[in-house]
């Protein structure tokens, strides 16, 4: 018997995914660079479904059915290269190779070029939900051909989590277009983790909360419109007390944020497109702050304000008025990603359904919240929505939540707490809406010591004023 699919790269990701298959009642074959993560997985796994375990790049390749599907989970980069060059040599017309790792979706869309030539099939898969969601049911991204979906296609929805009965799998678009919908996924995923944060932050320096208290703020809030994992998971990291001294976990932390580089891929290509994801980027800046110990240990003794905690009216709404902040700061961070693949999806050709988008993200991935169904109802209803900001409900919701909004940014101010996240969604949501933005002013400067030129509200064309001149007259350029 040949095996429908094979995995090549075995390590905790390629491991769950090839599991999560076999269990799913489909052949696979396995392959590793060392021969010892195969043998691993078949003797502590081989009773979950049916494996061929195989110990060189052919004897792999000869033990799938054709057209063969080749999922390649290895570490993103060269190593994937690597892996792509030992197979497809070995493979024949119409045969399908697929990157499941974190790859930069202008990678993919350079070897998925190269492949095309060959006749082969590439397809640069996201999938999201970390080992767990591997195993379990991931949120998965395929791009690559509509051809390649249709044999691909069944399998992953097969093994993706499943919302409402809904496969959280969808062919994306061409080429990059899985890995670039992935890459816009994590940076998300870093704006949603930073405004999270910030509202523990503001809770405890404004409040004086206990992590503890916090914990059950959060899990209050799970259960209305801010239900997701993330909010979950921080109120169980909350509530964590450290074993060894007895301290709420997140203080015997070091607070300083790694980072693994998808959310920086995210800025940089929205900076190369355009478009003002402010959210992604104060919360990537966040972190690269957060790890510059020696500016921060420079900038200790700094002056701050007295921060005394709220009392009375103003403390006793504040809780309710974060999780508005919340709510509003995290519709704008959705908002800005979701232009980005938008603006993405022009600018290479792919016509990504952002409403079926959202749908895949309801489950399975780090993002997944009841949230993602109300984006997924907004395109819906309007699929050309220009921001999700205008669409009904969130409309709605940020119309109710825009005092408690301002109120917080405010508070955070007065009170020297920082919340980039919660103030760029709040000064982005303000430009957005504004009649007049001093924009004027700044074409004026351009022109002024560049020539730039400028255009007028009142004719159509390009101007220059003569700014050296004594009586500045004004000409088209
Ligand atoms: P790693 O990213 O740690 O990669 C380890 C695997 O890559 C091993 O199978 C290793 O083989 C193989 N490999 C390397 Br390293 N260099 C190779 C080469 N030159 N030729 C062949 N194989 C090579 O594994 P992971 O954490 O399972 O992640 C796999 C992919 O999935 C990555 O791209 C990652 O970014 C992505 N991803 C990870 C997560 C997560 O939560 N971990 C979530 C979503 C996506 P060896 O056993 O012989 O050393």
């Amino acid at each position: 018997k040949k095996a429908s699919i094979g995995v090549t790269g075995l390590a905790v990701m390629g491991r769950n995914l090839a599991r999560n298959l076999a269990r799913h009642g489909h052949t696979v074959a396995l392959h590793n660079r060392s021969e010892q993560r195969t043998r691993d997985l078949v003797a502590e796994f081989g009773d979950e479904g049916d494996f061929i375990p195989t110990y060189s790049a052919q004897e792999f390749v000869d033990a799938l059915e054709r057209p063969r599907q080749i999922v390649i989970m290895v570490k993103a980069g060269a190593a994937t290269d690597a892996v792509i060059e030992e197979f497809a040599p070995l493979l024949e017309k119409g045969d399908v190779i697929v990157d499941a790792g974190n790859a930069h979706f202008a990678d993919t869309r350079r070897r998925e070029a190269a492949l095309r030539e060959r006749g082969l099939h590439f397809v640069g898969t996201g999938v999201s939900g970390g080992e767990e969601g591997a195993l379990h049911g991931p949120s998965i991204m395929p791009g690559g051909s509509v051809e390649s979906y249709q044999s691909l296609g069944p399998l992953f929805e097969d093994i993706s989590a499943k919302v409402d009965g809904a496969p959280c799998c969808t062919h994306i678009g061409p080429d990059g277009a899985g890995h670039f919908v992935k890459m816009v996924h994590n940076g998300i995923e870093y704006a949603d983790m930073q405004l999270i944060a910030e509202s523990f932050d503001l809770l405890r320096g404004a409040l004086g909360y206990e992590p503890a208290q916090i914990a059950d703020v959060f899990r209050t809030w799970n259960t209305g419109r801010l239900d997701s994992y993330l909010i979950e998971i921080t109120a169980e990291v909350l509530a964590h007390v450290d074993a060894a001294t007895g301290r709420p976990f997140v203080d015997i932390v070091a607070d300083q944020a790694e980072q693994k580089g998808t959310g920086r891929w995210t800025v940089q290509i929205g900076l190369d497109l355009g478009v003002p994801i402010s959210g992604i980027a104060e919360a990537v800046f966040a972190r690269s702050l957060s790890g510059s110990a020696g500016l921060r240990a420079a900038s200790r003794g700094l002056p701050g304000p007295v921060r005394t905690p709220l009392t009375g009216a103003e403390a006793e709404r504040f809780a309710d008025d974060v999780e508005h902040a919340l709510y509003a700061s995290k519709i704008v961070a959705y908002a800005q990603g979701f232009n980005q693949i938008q603006a993405g999806g022009a600018e290479y050709g792919w016509d990504i359904d952002l409403g079926a988008l959202a749908s895949i993200w309801r489950g399975g991935c780090i993002i997944r919240a009841k949230f993602l169904d109300d984006i997924r109802a907004a395109y819906a209803a309007e699929p050309g929505l220009p921001t999700l900001l205008t669409s009904g409900d969130f409309r709605k919701a940020v119309e109710e939540a825009q005092d408690s909004w301002r109120s917080v940014v405010s508070t955070a101010a007065r009170l020297g707490i920082p919340t980039p996240g919660f103030s760029t969604a709040l000064a982005y949501y303000d430009g957005l809406r504004a009649e007049r933005l001093p924009a004027a002013l700044v074409q004026g400067q351009r022109d002024f010591f560049g020539a730039h030129t400028y255009r007028r509200v009142d004719r159509e064309g390009s101007f220059h004023t003569a700014w050296a001149t004594e009586d500045r007259t004004e000409s088209p350029a």
